[in-house]
């Protein structure tokens, strides 16, 4: 039988930038309640929340103090309760952000932690004596610096792979495996639908060996919190792996090996960086590249024994058509491309919000008007290293989290609708003309393109379970059958702003779903710029 997760269409949520409900500025459960009925009608199946929990919020909620609470300025658990019934009316279940790779540092075993060596939880996290009065040895933390923090208290250094503020936890220890394996229980015994597990490939870390992702005990410990959670609950997971190659993904995703429904893999996240380098030495863009990375990922899964995810976007990476497409031209073409050439792919596609309207990066020009650490720590990093201003604003305009990251687009209403308050982010100032409002008025719209797109899902299988066979084409055009039970489908996707000539050999049988209107026949069409069909052909 085929899991509910399969033909599904996941929703991703940044909670503090979808909707204020109460003036302050940032968005809230509430707010996100009042939208369930904008999100039907978008026609999701589920919600990817990201982190509501108790948090001082140093990287926006990735930093949990309390597992088990909500942060008051989200709302409270009242609020989360409803959230997760009003959903479910709805036909939309929620999916909960597990960051158990670290806990803040003001989470009550940190705080235990450190207060002496021999606390009952100091190895809950990872401590090491100076090496010849310095960090034990030169693990990098991925916002910049030292992964080691030295702690005044007790004199011993402690691991941190993001900030200082979120000391990494020690998953060698059965006791603390325990504890987070209770809190999910906990959440799932209150009816929501899965987690997205942020940075799971890291727990099998062994620091003294330099060993961060794919530790030799990370499949170890994903099954065994699969015995002690997820076993015969019909639930979602996915894992976020940015290590991830063919191999591992089958590790994790194997129905057999009881790990995982399927996880992210972020393979075409170099493509536009320099080999080897931080994705912020930027390399131009080819189209070329994306193709091969999305046919790799497509034709070499063994569907029996994993599966894909499928998205463009999420709040860590740029949006897609100001990344690789076009978000003035062509805006609204090249958004219904990415669209239709990721939706009609073999695997379960995620929705970043703001994604179904064709909302745009937010190009700043100082770094004051930067809240992300990770561009902040960057920054000051690079320009003490010799880095221009302008290189790296380039960068941060690129890459940067904070693109993503602004708030929702709802209408033309004062900061678009999102608060009546002063917004924690800036808005794009672009909300005057691309706004859900407009979006819904117009029935051309990139929204009606996803919402149609989410229901050929739903009503055909072959979407779901149908094979996957690339058609030859430019290397620019990426072109693919679906084919279930003698049925035959073919989904053109022009990746780039200029003509390109396409040809099949098949007839076509009935229009699907196009962005221009579709030609009549295969042989030599010439696609206009990010062109986009899917047909039934004969
Ligand atoms: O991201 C994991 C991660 O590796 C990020 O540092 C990622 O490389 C970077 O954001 C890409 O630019 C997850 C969360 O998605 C992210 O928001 C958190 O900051 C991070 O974990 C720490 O929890
Ligand atoms: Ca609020």
């Amino acid at each position: 039988m085929t899991p509910w997760w399969k033909n599904a269409v996941i929703y991703q949520i940044y909670p503090k930038s979808f909707q204020d409900s109460n003036g302050d500025g940032i968005g809230d459960l509430p707010g996100i309640i009042s939208h369930l009925d904008y999100l039907q009608k978008l026609g999701i199946d589920a919600i990817w929340l990201s982190p509501i929990y108790q948090s001082p919020g140093i990287d926006n909620g990735y930093d949990i103090a309390d597992y088990e609470a909500i942060d008051p300025q989200y709302g409270t658990m009242q609020d989360m309760d409803r959230l997760i019934s009003e959903a479910k009316k709805r036909g939309i279940r929620i999916i909960m952000d597990l960051v158990v790779n670290h806990t803040s540092d003001q989470h009550q075993w940190f705080i235990e932690a450190r207060k002496s060596k021999d606390n009952p939880y100091r190895d809950f996290y990872i401590w090491r004596d100076p090496v010849a009065g310095h960090e034990p040895n030169d693990l990098k933390s991925d916002f910049s610096g030292s992964a080691w923090q030295f702690d005044d208290q007790t004199g011993q250094y402690y691991l941190h792979f993001f900030a200082p503020q979120q000391p990494d936890l020690n998953w060698q220890n059965p006791q603390l495996r325990h504890k987070i394996y209770d809190m999910m229980n906990f959440w799932l015994d209150k009816g929501i639908g899965g987690f997205r597990m942020d940075v799971i490939e890291l727990i099998g870390k062994e620091p003294d060996r330099k060993i961060r992702e794919n530790g030799p005990q990370l499949h170890h410990y994903i099954q065994e919190m699969n015995q002690a959670v997820l076993a015969n609950r019909e639930v979602v997971t996915v894992g976020e792996t940015w290590s991830a190659d063919l191999d591992s993904a089958r590790k994790y995703s194997d129905p057999a090996r009881h790990e995982l429904s399927m996880i992210f893999q972020f393979e075409d996240q170099n493509i536009d960086k320099q080999p080897g380098k931080p994705k912020w030495d930027l390399k131009p863009f080819k189209a070329s590249d994306l193709k091969e990375v999305l046919l790799k990922w497509q034709t070499q899964i063994d569907y029996n024994h994993g599966w894909n995810s499928l998205f463009w976007e999420n709040h860590d990476i740029p949006r897609v058509i100001s990344r690789w497409g076009n978000d003035d031209k062509y805006r609204v073409q090249s958004a219904k491309m990415f669209a239709i050439a990721l939706h009609l792919m073999r695997g379960t596609p995620y929705i970043y919000n703001g994604e179904e309207i064709g909302m745009t990066n937010c190009p700043v020009k100082d770094i004051s008007e930067i809240e992300d650490l990770e561009s902040i720590n960057m920054y000051n990093e690079r320009i003490k290293q010799g880095y221009t201003k302008e290189e790296l604003i380039r960068s941060i305009n690129a890459k940067g989290r904070d693109n993503a990251r602004r708030p929702m687009q709802w209408s033309t209403a004062k900061s678009a609708g999102f608060t009546t308050g002063k917004p924690w982010l800036a808005l794009n100032p672009n909300y005057q003309d691309i706004n859900v409002q407009a979006a819904l008025a117009d029935p051309q719209s990139i929204f009606y393109t996803y919402q149609k797109l989410i229901k050929l899902r739903h009503e055909n299988e072959i979407i779901t379970n149908g094979s996957f066979t690339p058609v030859p084409a430019s290397p620019n055009v990426l072109a693919y059958y679906r084919e279930l039970a003698g049925k035959r489908w073919l989904v053109v996707a022009n990746l780039t702003g200029s003509a390109e000539l396409f040809s099949a050999p098949d007839k076509i049988d009935q229009v699907l779903i196009s962005n221009y209107n579709a030609p009549q026949s295969l042989n030599n069409v010439n696609l206009r710029p990010y062109e986009a069909f899917a047909v039934i052909v004969k």
